[in-house]
Formats: C-alpha cells, sequence, structure tokens
C-alpha cells in the first residue's frame, strides 16, 4: 500500500451485504420508485429556485407572499425573501385549519409512569397561553429565552410559544452545570429562563432550579424565571419579582394568541453546540427555510404516513429534538410519542415497552442506544412484541455494521428498512439518508444525499476526489435549512465554514463515496489517525472491533509513536465476559485479519464505558488526550458522565 495520496483517508473496511426495501414496504411508501428520487434529485440541482419556490408554496403556510427564493450572497443565504410566515402556526393552526384539530399531536409518558396525550387542538391551546404568558413578561420579537427543562410536554409548548411570538429559543440541555447554563445566557444575552423545579432520572429527582439559580447569580441579562412544577412535593424557593410558576401564570393566561407573521428570515433559534476546542458556538436557524426542510425531510426520510405512531428517542436539547420531534414532525401533522426517562428504568426493557404499548410504527434512534441494548442482552428485545414497527432510524454517529445487524434483526425482525440519516446542528436537518421505500441499504454507509443537497469530497489540495477514497465532506450549494451563521460572531462562521475549501460548505467530516454512489461517513476530519503516512479513519478500525462477537463498544484514537507517527490506540467495552490478555491478543489477531496490519491498534484498553456526549457521541479528543499521557484539556462541558474520564485517568496511573 502506497503512502494517501494529496491527504485523502485511506479505505479499509469492505462492507458487501445489501439489503432492498422489503417488498410489503416498497407498496405503501409514498416515494417507491428510483425514477421518482432521481426525478426529485434533478429537479432540485438543475433548478433550485424553481423547485424550493413549488415546495415552498405548497408546504408553508403564507401571510405574504416572498419575493425571491434564494438570495445567496456567499456565504450567507436568505430564502423566500420577504415573505411573512410563523412555523408555530406550520405545526399547529395549519392543522386545525384544514380539519386535523382533534388528530393526537403528542403522546407522553413521564418515567414514573404518567401519561399526557394533546391533540393539535389542544396543543395549539397550551401554545397560545403560553405565549401569552411570555408576552405578559415582557417577551418579543427578538428575545431571546433559555430553555433548561425535562423532557415534559411543557417543553416542545415552550419552544412553540416563543416561534408564536418571534421570541429566538435557546435550549439547553438539562443536566448541563450552572456554568455551562450562565454561559449561553449571557453569549445569547438572553432575558427568560424557563425551567422545571425538578428532573426525574433513573427514579431519582434532580433539582434543576437549584442550578438555575447559581447560574442566574452570574447571568445579569436575564430579569425572570419561568418554572414549572414537575415534582408535586418539593420545596422550590422562589425569589421575588424574578421567579414565576408556570401553573399560575400559563393557566390564567388567554387561549387567544394569533402566531404573529413574521419575515421569513426571523431567527427561530440558536442552539449551544461544543466546538472540539473553544467556547460552545450557539448555531442560528431562521424561520421559513428551517421549518420547509424540517418538515419535507421529515416526510421523506420517514415515509410519513397519517396512521404512524412515530417516535424519536433524542432530547430537546439536542438539534434532532428540535428538528424531529418538534418543527418537522409536527409541520407534518404526525402523531409523536415523547418519552421522559432514562431507557433502562425502571428496567432495560422500557423502550421495548413503550413501543408495544403505544403500537410505535416509526423509531428513530442513535447508535450509543443500540449499542447499550445490545450490551443488555436480547432478553429484554424478546418480552415485548415490536411488530408495529415497520421503519427504523439512527442519526448522530456512524453505526457499526454489526450493531446495524442487530437493529435490523432484533428489532426491525428483518421487516423495516433502516434509515442511516446523517447531518448536524448547523445543517438544521437531514442531508444524506436513504429514503426507505427506495434506496437498497449498506450497513455503516448513510447511502446517498437528499433532494437538494450536492456533497463534494475534497482533499487537502482543495480538488475534489474522484476516486473511492475519503477526503473533506463539502456541501457545494446552500439549501433552505442551512445554518445563517453563528451567533455573535459572523467571523467565526466564515472562518469555521467557508474558508478552508472556498465557496463551499466544510462540514467536518470525512467521507467518501463508493461504487454505487453511496456515502460513507469516516468520523471527524480532526480524528483521522496516520499511521506510517496512511491516513485511516476511526469508524473502520472501530467497526472492525465491533465485529467480535465479544466486544459492545470501540473507540478508536492515534497517540504518538517513535516510529510510525501515530500509533492506534483502542479504548473498548466487552459483553458479559472478563476481558483478559488471551482476548486483547485475539482482538489485535481479528482487527489485522479484517483490515489488514496497518490497522492494528498498538494499545487495547479495556473499559467499563467511554465518555460521551449527552447526544451519545463518543468523545475521541479526551481519549487522545488520556492515550497520550496528557490531562484531557479544552471544553469537558458537554461530557455526559465525568466519572467516566475519571476512572479512565485512574486507570492509566495504576
Ligand atoms: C444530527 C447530529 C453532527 C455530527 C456530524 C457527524 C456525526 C451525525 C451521523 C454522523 C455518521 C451519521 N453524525 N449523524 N456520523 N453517520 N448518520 O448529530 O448533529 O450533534 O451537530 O452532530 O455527528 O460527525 O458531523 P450534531
Amino acid at each position: 500500500m502506497s503512502q494517501s495520496a494529496s491527504g485523502q483517508v485511506d479505505h479499509i473496511l469492505t462492507e458487501s451485504r445489501l439489503f432492498p426495501p422489503p417488498q410489503k414496504f416498497v407498496d405503501q411508501a409514498a416515494i417507491n420508485s428510483e425514477e421518482q428520487y432521481q426525478q426529485l434529485y434533478d429537479a432540485a440541482a438543475n433548478d433550485p429556485d424553481a423547485f424550493w419556490d413549488a415546495e415552498a408554496k405548497q408546504h408553508l403556510h403564507w401571510f405574504e407572499p416572498y419575493q425571491q427564493v434564494c438570495k445567496w450572497d456567499a456565504p450567507h443565504a436568505q430564502w423566500f425573501v420577504g415573505g411573512k410566515t410563523n412555523a408555530s402556526y406550520n405545526c399547529l393552526d395549519a392543522h386545525i385549519a384544514a380539519g386535523h384539530g382533534d388528530r393526537k399531536a403528542l403522546i407522553w409518558e413521564g418515567e414514573p409512569g404518567d401519561t399526557v396525550t394533546l391533540t393539535y387542538a389542544e396543543l395549539h391551546e397550551q401554545v397560545c397561553k403560553t405565549a401569552n404568558a411570555l408576552k405578559a413578561l415582557g417577551i418579543g420579537l427578538g428575545d431571546v429565552v433559555s430553555i433548561y427543562m425535562p423532557m415534559t410536554p411543557e417543553l416542545p409548548i415552550a419552544m412553540l410559544a416563543c416561534a408564536r411570538i418571534g421570541a429566538i429559543h435557546s435550549v439547553i440541555f438539562a443536566g448541563f452545570s450552572a456554568e455551562s447554563i450562565a454561559d449561553r445566557n449571557n453569549d445569547a444575552g438572553a432575558k427568560l429562563v424557563i425551567t422545571a423545579n425538578g428532573l426525574y432520572r433513573r427514579g431519582k429527582v434532580l433539582p434543576l432550579k437549584k442550578t438555575v439559580d447559581e447560574a442566574l447569580e452570574k447571568s445579569p441579562t436575564v430579569k425572570h424565571c419561568l418554572v414549572l412544577q414537575r415534582i408535586a412535593d418539593q420545596d422550590t424557593p422562589m425569589v421575588e419579582g424574578r421567579d414565576i410558576w408556570w401553573h399560575e401564570s400559563v393557566a390564567s393566561a388567554s387561549n387567544d394568541c394569533p402566531a404573529t407573521p413574521l419575515d421569513s428570515e426571523t431567527p427561530l433559534f440558536v442552539l449551544y453546540t461544543s466546538g472540539s476546542t473553544g467556547k460552545p458556538k450557539g448555531i442560528l436557524h431562521t424561520t421559513a427555510g428551517y421549518n420547509l426542510w424540517a418538515k419535507r425531510t421529515f416526510q421523506w426520510v420517514f415515509d410519513h404516513r397519517d396512521d404512524d405512531v412515530y417516535w424519536c428517542t433524542a432530547d430537546c436539547g439536542w438539534i434532532t429534538g428540535h428538528s424531529y420531534l418538534v418543527y418537522g414532525p409536527l409541520a407534518a401533522g404526525a402523531t409523536c410519542l415523547m418519552y421522559e426517562g432514562a431507557p433502562n428504568h425502571p428496567a432495560e426493557d422500557r423502550f421495548w415497552d413503550l413501543v408495544e404499548k403505544y403500537k410505535v410504527t416509526v423509531m428513530y434512534t442513535a447508535p450509543t442506544a443500540i449499542r447499550a441494548f445490545i450490551k443488555w442482552g436480547d432478553q429484554h428485545v424478546d418480552a415485548h412484541d415490536l411488530s408495529s414497527l415497520r421503519l427504523l432510524g439512527t442519526v448522530g454517529e456512524g453505526i457499526n455494521p454489526e450493531a446495524w445487524m442487530w437493529y435490523h434483526k432484533k428489532i426491525g425482525n428483518e421487516q423495516c428498512p433502516i434509515v442511516d440519516t446523517w447531518w448536524q446542528t448547523e445543517t438544521g436537518g437531514i442531508m444524506m439518508s436513504p429514503l426507505p421505500g427506495v434506496t437498497a441499504t449498506k450497513p455503516g454507509s448513510c447511502t446517498k444525499p437528499l433532494p437538494g443537497v450536492v456533497p463534494a469530497v475534497i482533499d487537502e489540495m482543495g480538488d475534489e476526489i474522484t476516486g473511492h477514497n475519503g477526503g473533506m465532506l463539502c456541501i457545494a450549494q446552500p439549501w433552505p435549512g442551512m445554518l445563517r451563521g453563528i451567533w455573535g460572531d459572523q467571523q467565526r462562521y466564515v472562518e469555521q465554514y467557508w474558508s478552508k475549501v472556498p465557496g463551499k460548505y466544510l462540514t467536518g467530516d470525512n467521507a467518501r463515496r463508493d461504487e454505487d454512489g453511496y456515502y460513507w461517513i469516516m468520523g471527524r476530519i480532526d480524528d483521522v489517525i496516520n499511521v506510517s503516512g496512511h491516513r485511516l479513519s476511526t469508524i473502520e478500525v472501530e467497526s472492525a472491533l465491533v465485529s467480535h462477537p465479544a466486544v459492545c463498544e470501540a473507540a478508536v484514537v492515534g497517540r504518538p509513536h517513535d516510529l510510525k507517527g501515530q500509533g492506534i490506540a483502542a479504548f473498548v467495552t466487552v459483553r458479559d465476559q472478563e476481558p483478559n490478555e488471551e482476548l486483547r491478543a485475539e482482538l489485535r489477531q481479528h482487527v489485522r485479519k479484517e483490515i489488514g496490519a496497518l490497522a492494528q491498534p498498538d494499545d487495547i484498553r479495556f473499559t467499563s464505558a467511554l465518555p460521551k456526549t449527552r447526544s451519545g457521541k463518543i468523545m475521541r479528543r479526551l481519549l487522545r488526550d488520556i492515550a497520550a499521557g496528557n490531562e484531557a484539556a479544552g471544553d469537558t462541558s458537554t461530557l455526559e458522565d465525568y466519572s467516566v474520564l475519571v476512572k479512565l485517568r485512574e486507570q492509566d496511573e495504576s
């Protein structure tokens, strides 16, 4: 093997299994032929203005028409310029106007088992009352509202109430520290924080309001705090003049609150996402383009039908919760299941219990959850009837082919297509994914771009890679759901996304395109490992490890190596067995056999858990520091469980 050409990433793992959609699925799918997909794709690529004009007219409500479909002043885009719409109207009023007010919008279950069901008409009423309560607190057009809440119905209600009056929401994962909340409040200039007096997590109560109180000591822009009483008998000190109970102010508010006609480019929300170094950045999305992208990608990718019970397991604190629990499905009139708590409470079968109980038809979750289910054992799945499921989705990380196969067989009973959806906070919605009634899937590939998405794979010299090796994944044309900037830092927006490859959006991921035009995400650009001049992708080595029956999860990073430049360090969790030297040798041999000597890890460290973000992504950056024997540096605020890092460090010292 010669050294990687022009900084391309070598491709070493071959996955040749192919799964065409089951005929039963094809027969009922809205888009069910390759020709249909190609027609849509070509129409959007050849004449984007005409394509998106027709889409926007058909799929959004317009109080006033727009004058221009897309104004592209690179790298700044405006979509549906001069038009007036409202995302809350599109998600609620539009369905009531169409006579579907009685349709179920949200079916919610709390961790303790309490439930709430809201029809579109009922959700509309709650949103209107909440919007009026916000107005009474002085919130209006352009004001930023931080939302730090449990996964209760009031969370999407608060988001939609902001959208209804042109306030900008900034949802913060309920789990972040007081320091992180204050940072986000200050960066965005938030005027109000909405929270709850507590949150159930694995049967325990986390005192959210206490954390917010601490944050508010360092958040001078915040004037009020609206507090949901999630926990009945919890002592909750309220600050006179600042803190207001949700049940007092919302209950007494009027239910009459027409949606404000908002300019298409009115900011809808900021969502903070961690940079690999430095402070988190507030990704800005605006009203019309984002709403259209979330709605249409939802309909295309999940083949949405009115009788579906759709369940996205993501938290609203993550972009997936914004686009595929709130704005996409509600704009499409879907019935959404929402669950408050942990997947292993009271037992490891909670998700399957919910699927059976609510007859979920479409389920969208993350590889990290799938790997946890595998680890917990098949008996939890076997105890439930999952025959209502017709479609499965994943998002957040690459899915290792063996985890894909488990999802396909064990959860999908080989009857459900799997949509592996690649996208980012910045893209607003799904960019690449199979269309479930069309695309034959390959485990580990997000397959093809959606209409309107023009990907390009670029090498270090800035040239497009036409072969099958990997390079920087870029997007060559603006699309309606794209971010409009980084809050308060337009220069960082230009530098980070538009400077390295001129004229193209830099995703920060590496990818390769195979012989069939399928895309394979190879991990973050920063995570590439350079072994003796060969550039290897983390996911391929990880997938080779995970294909060994003893391995549950694997994270692979580069570490300094005297001879090779970088050596490979693998952090591995195993399924029900005690790891030992024999297994370590066997795993090295296994990787050698699967993908070659070059990719054989120099160190394998067994661990009980990997450091992850709150949305479940493995934080390889921290592992890199540990593998190199350094203190983990940089931002650790997004780490889900700090004790994992501490344990790994201790192991290192022992
Ligand atoms: C939606 C979301 C974005 C990053 C992205 C990539 C990784 C997401 C993926 C995937 C491989 C997939 N990622 N989906 N990698 N296959 N299907 O996750 O947004 O939290 O901003 O993360 O996640 O690395 O660049 P966000």
